[in-house]
Formats: C-alpha cells, sequence, structure tokens
C-alpha cells in the first residue's frame, strides 16, 4: 500500500544552515571489504569498478547535460553526489579595463624595441593589468548525500559508467537483496535524476540532505528539500522525491524514506544569472519551473528521452582498434595495466569515447561552453578558476567537436565568444586605442577581456585564435550562412583589432619595416638574451605572426566563398591582403635548424616547457603543413623534437596532435601512451593535476588526427597510424569541405574507405603516396577499396 506522509502540512521553512559535505575519503566504511564477484560490462563503451569512490578528481564518475553536471561516488552506506550548474560563479559583472594602460603603451613598445625588457615589464606591470586584474572561481553548487542503514555484508558491489547512456549505475546486494541506484542527468528534462531499486519490496530506506558551505537548507510542502545562498548571483538547488511504497518524512531539511519499493529523486538547479551584465533573475522561481514542467512522469519515461537524447549525439562514431581480453577488466585495473606496458587498444576507444561523452555533458547549445573542468568542479576556489582560458586549453576543449561529428556541442563556444565581443571591443579602445574587439588569457562568465594575473597575461591574441573555431565549423559544415552572419563578422572585429594594433618594426631591430605585434608573449614561457638576462615580455613571438596568418587567411578563404567574384568586403579584402604581406615572416634558426620561438634566436630557460606554442601553425593552424610548406614543416619537427615528449596533460595531448600531422603515428602512438599512463586518472579525468579536462578534449582529437586529417587541400586517409593498431575501423568522423567518411584498415593497410559528400564539393583523397580526385554528388558516397 502507497504510504506517504507529507510536509505540504507545515508548509516551507528554514531550518539549518547546510551542514557540511561528507568527505568519502574519511569513511573508513567506503573501503570495506567487497567482494570481487562483480561481472565485466556485456558493453565495452563503459567505465566500472569494483569499489565505491573516495576522490573526487580521481574516482567519482561524471555525469552532465551541458548545463546541470554530477560527480557520483556510489558509496553504500553513504552515497555523495556533488553537483554543479554552470553559472554558479564568484563574482558580479565588472568592468575590468584599465584606463592607465593605453598611455602607457607607446613607452612599452619603445622599451621592448630597444631590448629593455625589464623595465618594459616593469611599466606594463604597473600600468596595463585588468583592473582588476583576477576573476574568481567557478563553484560547486552542492552535495547531495544519502545516508543508508549501515552494513558491512556487502556483495557484487559494482559501479559503472554507462557511455553508451550517459547513466552511471551502483549496484550491490545486502544480506540476499540487490540494490541498484541509476543516476543521470536528464537534458530534456534539464534535471539530475536519481533512480533507488531493489529486488525486494519494502527494502530501500535512506536520508537525504542537500549540503553546501554558507547556504541554507529548507524542507518544503510536497516533500521537497531546498538548498539555498548567495554569492554575487543567487543560487537554489530543489530535490523533489516520487516514493513508491513505504514511508516518506521531510523536515528540518532532511528527507527520510523508509520501507520503500523503488525511488526517483529529482534535483533541479538555478542561479539568477541572465548575461555577463545582469544577474537578476529569480532562481527559486527557474528552480519551481523546472520541476513544474517535468511533472511525475514514470522513471523509465524519463530514461528512455535521456537515453535517446544523448545517442542522437553519442551513436555518430563507432571506432574499433581491436580489443584484447583486457577489455573484461575493471577500468582501474586496465589503466593499471596499461601504466605497466599493456598494449590494450580497446582502452584507447574507450578513452576516444569517453572524450566524446565528456563533451556532450558538458557543452550543449543555449547553454554556456565547457570550462577548464567541463562543468565538473567540487570547489569554492577551483584549480585556475576553473575559467575560460583563451592561450590554449579553452580552445583545446572544442578539438574534437567538428572531426569527432559533435557540431551542435561546439554552439556554446560560438556564442560564448560572440557574447565577449562588446566587452572586448572595450577593452580594444580602452587599452590600445583600437578598433575592433580583443582579448587576452582568460575570461569568466562576467565579461572579462582585460590583462590577467600577471605581465604574462598582456597577450591579446584571444579573439583571433578564438575566431577561427567558427571559421572551422564553416569549413566542415559549408554553412555559408553561419559564414556570413557569424563567423566572418566575428573574425572581421578580431582582424580590425590586429590591424591597428600590428606596428612596424623600426630600424636596426631584426623586423625592421615589417609588421610586427608588441607587447607580446610566447604564452608562459621565458627566453634568454644574449646579455645572460631573462625575460617573458618581447615583440612578434612567433604564436602571434601564425594566429595572424591564420586569422587573415581565414578571412581571405571567407571572403572568397561568400563571393567568389570578389566583390565582397573589397575595401577590407585589401587591407588584409596588404598587412599579410607585410607581416613579418616566420624564421628557421641558422643554428639549430627549428623554427624560432621568438623574434631573435633566445637562449630557453625551459627547454622542455609546457607551451609549444610557436607550432600553432602546424596544429590547430595549417601554415605550416607538409605539402604547402615543407621548409617550415622540417623546422617545427625538429622544434618538437626539442622539446621532449613530456609535458601536463594538455601539452601532451597536443603533441600527439603534432606527431599525427606529421604523419609519425610511432611517435604520436609513444605521446598518447605518455597521456594514458601518466596523465590518466582512475575516472580517465585528464590530470594536470588535479584535473583539468582539456587534455581528454586534446587526446579525443587526436585520436582522430590520427586517422583522418583533413587540413592540407585534401583528406588524409589513416596519416598516422601507429603499428601497434594493425586492424580496425572507424565510422563517422567528418572532414572539412563537409564530408563523413568510414575507414577499415587490416595489417596495417587501409581496405576500405567510404566517403559521403554532404555539400558536393569535389575531394582530393590521399592515403600515403596514392592520391585520388571524386566528384560527389551531395548524399553521394565514394569508395577507397585498398587495391
Ligand atoms: C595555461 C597553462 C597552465 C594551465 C592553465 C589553466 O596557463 O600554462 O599549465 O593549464 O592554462
Amino acid at each position: 500500500m502507497l504510504f506517504i506522509i507529507t510536509a505540504a502540512l507545515f508548509g516551507s521553512f528554514p531550518v539549518s544552515a547546510a551542514r557540511p559535505i561528507v568527505d568519502e575519503s574519511n569513511n573508513p566504511k567506503a573501503d570495506m571489504g567487497f567482494t570481487e564477484d562483480a561481472s565485466p560490462p556485456t558493453e565495452p563503451l563503459t567505465l566500472w569498478y569494483r569499489k565505491p569512490a573516495t576522490r573526487w578528481e580521481t574516482q567519482a564518475l561524471p555525469v552532465g547535460n551541458g548545463r546541470l553536471a554530477a560527480m557520483v561516488f556510489g558509496g553504500v552506506n553513504s552515497e555523495r553526489i556533488q553537483f554543479n550548474e554552470e553559472t554558479v560563479w564568484d563574482g558580479v559583472p565588472t568592468d575590468y579595463n584599465n584606463p592607465n594602460a593605453l598611455e602607457a603603451l607607446p613607452q612599452v613598445r619603445r622599451l621592448l624595441f630597444e631590448g629593455k625588457n625589464a623595465e618594459a615589464t616593469r611599466i606594463a606591470g604597473r600600468n596595463m593589468m585588468g583592473d582588476p586584474m583576477k576573476v574568481k572561481s567557478y563553484q560547486t553548487l552542492g552535495d547531495l548525500i544519502l545516508d543508508f542503514p549501515d552494513t558491512e555484508t556487502v556483495s557484487g558491489y559494482r559501479r559503472d559508467l554507462d557511455l553508451t547512456t550517459a547513466i552511471s549505475r551502483t549496484q550491490y546486494s545486502v544480506d540476499g537483496t540487490e540494490y541498484t541506484r541509476e543516476v543521470f542527468v536528464s537534458e530534456p528534462a534539464q534535471a539530475i535524476v536519481v533512480r533507488l531499486t531493489a529486488s525486494q519490496p519494502g527494502s530501500i530506506h535512506f536520508t537525504a540532505r542537500l549540503a553546501r558551505d554558507n547556504a541554507t537548507t529548507q524542507s518544503a510542502s510536497d516533500n521537497r528539500l531546498i538548498l539555498r545562498g548567495k554569492l554575487g548571483i543567487d543560487y537554489e538547488a530543489q530535490l523533489r522525491p516520487i516514493v513508491q511504497g513505504g514511508s516518506v518524512e521531510c523536515t528540518n531539511g532532511e528527507l527520510k524514506v523508509s520501507d520503500a519499493n523503488d525511488v526517483t529523486l529529482l534535483l533541479v538547479g538555478a542561479t539568477s544569472y541572465n548575461n555577463a551584465t545582469d544577474i537578476s533573475g529569480d532562481a527559486t522561481k527557474r528552480c519551481e519551473d523546472f520541476l513544474a514542467a517535468i511533472g511525475t512522469p514514470a522513471y523509465e519515461e524519463l530514461r528512455t528521452t535521456h537515453v535517446a537524447e544523448h545517442q542522437k549525439l553519442f551513436n555518430r562514431v563507432r571506432l574499433d582498434l581491436g580489443s584484447t581480453d583486457a577489455v573484461n577488466l575493471p577500468t582501474d585495473e586496465r589503466l593499471q595495466a596499461v601504466k605497466k606496458g599493456k598494449q590494450d587498444p580497446q582502452f584507447v576507444s574507450l578513452y576516444f569515447q569517453f572524450g566524446r561523452y565528456l563533451l556532450i555533458s558538458s557543452s550543449r547549445p543555449g547553454y554556456l561552453p565547457a570550462n577548464l573542468q567541463g562543468k565538473w568542479a567540487h570547489h569554492y576556489d577551483a584549480p585556475w578558476n576553473s575559467d575560460y582560458h583563451f592561450n590554449i586549453n579553452f580552445q583545446m576543449n572544442y578539438w574534437p567537436a567538428q572531426v569527432c561529428n559533435l557540431p551542435e556541442c561546439h554552439m556554446p563556444f560560438f556564442d560564448y565568444v560572440e557574447s565577449l565581443v562588446p566587452f572586448g571591443e572595450k577593452t580594444a579602445k580602452v587599452h590600445y586605442g583600437a578598433d575592433g574587439w580583443t582579448l587576452h588569457h582568460l575570461s569568466d562568465i562576467y565579461g572579462m577581456t582585460a590583462p590577467a594575473d600577471g605581465v604574462w597575461g598582456i597577450w591579446p591574441m584571444g579573439a583571433a585564435w578564438a575566431s577561427r573555431g567558427l571559421m572551422e565549423h564553416y569549413r566542415f559544415s559549408g554553412d555559408k550562412q553561419f559564414l556570413r552572419e557569424r563567423a566572418y563578422p566575428l573574425m572581421k572585429g578580431a582582424a580590425e583589432f590586429m590591424l591597428d594594433f600590428l606596428i612596424e618594426a623600426p630600424a636596426g631591430t631584426p623586423a625592421a619595416g615589417r609588421l610586427v605585434t608588441n607587447p607580446s608573449h610566447s604564452p608562459e614561457n621565458e627566453f634568454i638574451k644574449d646579455d645572460g638576462t631573462k625575460s617573458e615580455f618581447t615583440y612578434a613571438a612567433t604564436m602571434d605572426l601564425q594566429i595572424i596568418h591564420d586569422l587573415f587567411t581565414g578571412l581571405l578563404e571567407a571572403n572568397e566563398a561568400i563571393d567568389p567574384t570578389g566583390s565582397f568586403d573589397t575595401k577590407f579584402r585589401k587591407q588584409i591582403e596588404t598587412a599579410l604581406s607585410n607581416l613579418q615572416p616566420l624564421q628557421i634558426s641558422p643554428t639549430t635548424g627549428r623554427l624560432q620561438e621568438w623574434i631573435e634566436d633566445y637562449g630557453e630557460t625551459d627547454p622542455h616547457h609546457r607551451h609549444t606554442s610557436h607550432l600553432f601553425g602546424l596544429h590547430p593552424g595549417k601554415q605550416i603543413t607538409k605539402n604547402a610548406t615543407p621548409e617550415l614543416y622540417e623546422a617545427a619537427r625538429k622544434s618538437l623534437e626539442a622539446r621532449g615528449d613530456s609535458g601536463k596533460g594538455w601539452s601532451m595531448a597536443w603533441k600527439v596532435n603534432f606527431w599525427a600531422r606529421f604523419h609519425d603515428g610511432e611517435r604520436a602512438h609513444v605521446l598518447l601512451s605518455n597521456l594514458l599512463r601518466k596523465m590518466t586518472l582512475t575516472n580517465l579525468f585528464d590530470t594536470h593535476p588535479p584535473f583539468q579536462i582539456d587534455g581528454n578534449f586534446g587526446g579525443t582529437a587526436a585520436i582522430a588526427e590520427m586517422l583522418l586529417q583533413s587540413h592540407d587541400g585534401g583528406i588524409d586517409l589513416l596519416p598516422a597510424l601507429p603499428s601497434v593498431w594493425p586492424s580496425g575501423s572507424v565510422q563517422g568522423l567528418r572532414a572539412r569541405g563537409g564530408f563523413e567518411v568510414d575507414i577499415q584498415w587490416k595489417d596495417g593497410q587501409l581496405t576500405e574507405a567510404t566517403i559521403e559528400s554532404v555539400n558536393g564539393n569535389p575531394v582530393t583523397v590521399r592515403y600515403g603516396d596514392e592520391k585520388r580526385e571524386f566528384t560527389l554528388a551531395k548524399g553521394e558516397r565514394a569508395t577507397w577499396d585498398g587495391k
């Protein structure tokens, strides 16, 4: 019989400040003697484990719908589900610009041209930084804690995350009763859904509470739990239970469920954030509206719509690199084996699909883009604020979006970058007296576009780099309306800034008479001058020249695509052509044969520095390619050799992409193995440490880049296939020009590829030294068989 006591009679009343979060790492029961009889997954795209998570960064499992995110621990006596809502950021709308900056600019420029780097650094540090020059942190929304009756007799424990359904499941038995918990974040329902079932009726007993520092909790009518608080924004979470059987009490901020047959918990969250200048929304109403819109559907209905929505995106790409019996091991044991040198190609496929899963779960149309931790952060003061870093990390998050067939997931990046334009226009004016728009190395959700953190933040290249993402969307999709209405204006604004910012290098400098950037950095790296002094601050760092080349050539490409007769935006096109021909060219060091990182052939303080910025033109850019610029290509290879094979997670992921672009499958695989062995945590998150998601995304993109490239005037099939993946197949990758590509190979040789044309463009396809031309109508497929 259904017997539910509601708190409706008592109405809604505040009870207490939220109690502290349970830290499972201090819970001795978390390590109770779990038996090892959990069965392997039937689906190889599942992460699974034989023990609950004790540590957030390394073990808990991520679920998300692009706006909400959660980390599931899978505890037996106590479950912790930490959750996020994407706009829970500390801070308030702020004008970060510094009115003193412009006045200092000419002096700083002169000093840098004169080689007085230290003095330039001092003056720039005092006058040219944003005010304030720090952003505040993205934060957790809270924890959902479920406390169960204590037990020490658990058998058959297993927790997992099925990438194909985006559901995390915890299963175990206590005294003959099997318990199952499923957690997912539904995009259609805009809720975190927790489902508790048991094999015996009336066996579900637990208390639930919401917890967060500096928040209050309440119990409300219809048994809702409410968590509420304020940073600059107001934030709120509401949990509503749907209970079958047994009894429910909801008092003092605690929900008590006894003797239930099954329970569904719906957890919603919202803030008062409307946009970067308006935080006057109503968080409470938003939560109530979310819950009202969901109603009281059957769990199966919620689950089915969630899975269908996820699979619409996830199922587009399949990757088979071969398998071994390691596929039957729990994921932590597999990772340990990989760390010891086991070749486990299916683990690489799992890692690849995990990256796609993370993008689907942290970046959906209509919401903010994935930040440094996607949307997963348990902190109040996250590493690097869990913000948007534009000097590689943020862009790297989106490297897999197009090629891995998730262009919808790229949309939040475009929306966010566009939202920064008015702020970037102001920064361009106030800091540089320039037209157009600019942004520096990091941003937040309150319109930060000024230089941040320190003098290394005076790097006004962010807008130019970010707007290439929109051009890439056009290249892959052929969407001319998008090109004309969104990509072109954004790139044009970034270029208008550059036209004003570029300055002719004076006589006596190595770049005399050429257009250069000043001030400039090769992000976060330092050089040694002939007199032994060190500096990061300079003019015409190679990366700047490559980013500008990429932007200007991208604009010319866009201009021609919009109107092949050459009559579109003619005056501006000519300005770009002139500036491009006057831009300081890239230089090859006469002593090392490497691509120079700086305007002079300086010494390096850290030859293995994590940033390899001067190879931007090799990847993600396309200025340096095997076919078009063979000399620069060789010089870039020497630079990469010198940088070595180590680095932080994102840095290693970048190097896999570089080696793939050198068509060196063996070396790419060495770096990929390093990424998996040294920089991958038990839950497959990339570590910086502690956790930074760009390594996952960069790694996923790199695996695709090893199998398919399309940046060098055609499609390259299997350009960097390592010998450890002798046979396999990939389906559903996308190529520039508007193609979907399936590839199969055996004994290290291509056996068949099909290229489906989405736009009816002609295409050159290459495999090794062989080259074929295809002219395909829209929807037509060409087949390349291996013979
Ligand atoms: C860049 C990197 C750091 C870190 C930070 C978020 O500044 O140099 O390693 O990834 O971004």
